[in-house]
């Protein structure tokens, strides 16, 4: 069975890369696979609490980014929207990958490089770990498909290696529980379209993110149709007219951002938009950009904005998909328990 699982943390400040790199796509994938989207709160507490919040903030980002799923148009009948905290299977699975990952692995992922910064000694256990927890999540449901943004793909490439040293270290264990020659799948990422990385508005150089402090550097799902339109119009670019050929925009990583934005919320290629406004001033192109991105995003937007001022129908829609969500992890914990040795 085809299975999809991804997430998005609720950290606030949802924008243009999240809609694109993850959460449109992940309405595209409903009606081809059996999907899980999880509201993962848990990643979102692993920096400095100074950072992400707190409670009262946690709890509203939590229900964005629900209100975010339902808005883009995710059925939560047909698929799984739940978050992560209301389901134990996540912690108890990414222990024992906690036991299954080495040192050696999590050295190496630039998200915690980056992250923690220079001051890594302060930074917390969790954001080391995180990608065991990554891992946890997406294997718990063996989900066979991840849709992330291009920054995800080291994770997933952890994920399978954890699957595999499992299913390695486990194999004699994994074949006399009757579940043949591997227990986890070896998950797949899905990452791709002209949108797989959205660049910052303000440097073409730095994906658009929630945490830059410069709130002209994205557009957030929920600014109004001035603050999208003044947002684009101050995007950098750079003094050249647009070029007619995909080769021209090399070098170009501002241009080639806004390009592929175009694309992406159009559902055209970037070559469909050079074909159009190649050639043209980029206040042309920057005018029918706003116009797009208004048209496309605005409803997104105050959809979001109804949904969270009562969130009754938020939470009964988390509640669900968790009960949902836990008949499934309920199954591959005792499973796993068995695999391992736990008594039972
Ligand atoms: N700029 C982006 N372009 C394309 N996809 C992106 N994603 C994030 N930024 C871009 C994708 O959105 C999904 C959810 O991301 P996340 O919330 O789990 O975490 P993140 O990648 O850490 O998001 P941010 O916005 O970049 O936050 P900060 O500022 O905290 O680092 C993922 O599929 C991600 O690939």
């Amino acid at each position: 069975q085809q299975r999809v699982f991804s997430g998005v943390q609720p950290t606030g400040n949802l924008h243009l890369g999240n809609y694109l790199g993850a959460i449109k796509r992940f309405a595209e994938l409903q009606d081809s696979f059996d999907c899980l989207y999880c509201v993962v709160d848990m990643h979102a507490i692993t920096p400095d609490m100074r950072v992400w919040g707190g409670p009262a903030e946690l709890s509203r980002n939590i229900r964005e980014v629900t209100a975010a799923y339902l808005a883009a148009g995710i059925d939560p009948q047909k698929n799984i929207i739940f978050n992560q905290s209301q389901v134990s299977g996540h912690a108890e699975l990414a222990w024992v990958f906690n036991c299954v990952a080495r040192l050696g692995w999590l050295n190496r992922m630039t998200q915690f490089k980056e992250k923690a910064g220079k001051d890594r000694e302060n930074a917390s256990v969790g954001l080391y770990a995180y990608p065991n927890l990554m891992a946890a999540d997406i294997l718990l449901y063996h989900a066979t498909h991840v849709p992330v943004g291009e920054d995800q793909k080291q994770h997933i490439e952890l994920t399978r290696d954890i699957a595999q040293k499992f299913n390695n270290d486990f194999a004699e264990s994994i074949a006399s529980n009757g579940f043949g020659e591997s227990y986890f799948p070896l998950t797949e990422p899905l990452i791709g379209g002209p949108a797989a990385r959205v660049m910052s508005l303000r440097d073409g150089s730095k994906k658009m993110s929630k945490s830059d402090p410069s709130d002209l550097s994205r557009i957030n799902l929920t600014d109004d149709a001035d603050a999208v339109a003044s947002k684009i119009r101050k995007a950098k670019t750079d003094p050249e007219p647009l070029p007619t050929e995909l080769d021209g925009l090399k070098g170009r990583p501002e241009a080639e951002n806004l390009v592929g934005i175009y694309a992406a919320l159009s559902g055209a290629s970037k070559e469909e938009v050079l074909e159009s406004y190649g050639g043209g001033q980029f206040s042309t192109f920057k005018g029918a950009l706003v116009e797009l991105a208004v048209e496309r995003l605005g409803p997104i937007g105050n959809e979001m904005k109804r949904l969270v001022a009562d969130p009754g129908h938020i939470d009964a829609v988390l509640r669900d998909g968790a009960a949902r969500a836990r008949a499934i992890a309920e199954v591959t914990m005792a499973q796993v328990k068995d695999i391992v040795g736990f008594v039972r």
